[in-house]
């Protein structure tokens, strides 16, 4: 597995130029994506990138990159993210890491997404999915309730004991659901919560996805 996502990362490169802002997206296959982008700024590569996590942020600290804020005047060329699952209408999910409002904001804005995955996350929209949700720790378990009521049963993420906080000092909630046949739906449904910060659910965002097989990397638009 490890092999086909430091192969996609690599090819990934081959879209950054210089002087480009990049979306640096959060997970395993981005975290090769930023080595390798650090071996090519050594080589002259320059750029600047927007982190998507704070994981993200102290690991290209370390390769050297240099970052930017999100600021007003911020526009970012390129993300490169990776995702959970990708189906075939391009449409994602994501938040397995708990940084999905970060990505989503950033994923968002940025003039392309190109998103990296192993082929293990190819998959067909039908069956049982589990869908992350930010919420506010305020009142939870009442969020917790008005998304079950929508016909998920949620757990609170817990990792290692304790529960998860993320990035932005919410919790996450993964909400299981027997069919997930309209993503943007389901998307804006769970939304309208109060409590609910964002979803893993990523529609109509990607440019591009480059997938990591035994025989290369293939790509999907
Ligand atoms: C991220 O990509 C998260 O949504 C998710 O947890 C992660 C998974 O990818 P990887 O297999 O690259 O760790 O954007």
């Amino acid at each position: 597995m490890d092999d086909k996502k430091q192969l996609v990362a690599k090819e990934a490169i081959k879209y950054v130029e210089s002087g480009m802002t990049l979306g640096l997206g959060s997970g395993s296959t981005v975290e090769w994506f930023l080595k390798y982008l650090s071996d090519e700024m050594k080589l002259g590569l320059n750029i600047v990138g927007v982190p998507t996590s704070k994981k993200t942020e102290r690991l290209a600290n370390h390769y050297g990159i240099p970052l930017v804020e999100l600021a007003k005047e911020t526009t970012i060329d390129l993300a490169v993210d990776g995702a959970d699952l990708v189906f075939s209408d391009l449409n994602l999910l994501k938040g397995g890491g708990g940084s999905l409002v970060r990505e989503k904001l950033i994923d968002w804005i940025a003039e392309k997404l190109v998103i990296i995955v192993d082929d293990s996350k190819m998959v067909n929209q039908s069956g049982q999915f589990e869908v992350p949700v930010e919420v506010l720790s305020f009142g939870w378990e009442k969020t917790k309730e008005l998304i079950e009521a929508q016909g998920y049963t949620c757990q609170l993420r817990v990792i290692n004991d304790e529960t998860f906080i993320s990035d932005n000092g919410n919790f996450i909630l993964d909400c299981k659901v027997d069919k997930l046949y309209d993503l943007n739906r389901a998307h804006i449904y769970l939304k309208q919560i109060t409590g609910v910060v964002d979803t893993g659910l990523f529609v109509n965002m990607v440019d591009l996805v480059m997938i990591g097989d035994k025989h290369g990397v293939r790509e999907m638009n």
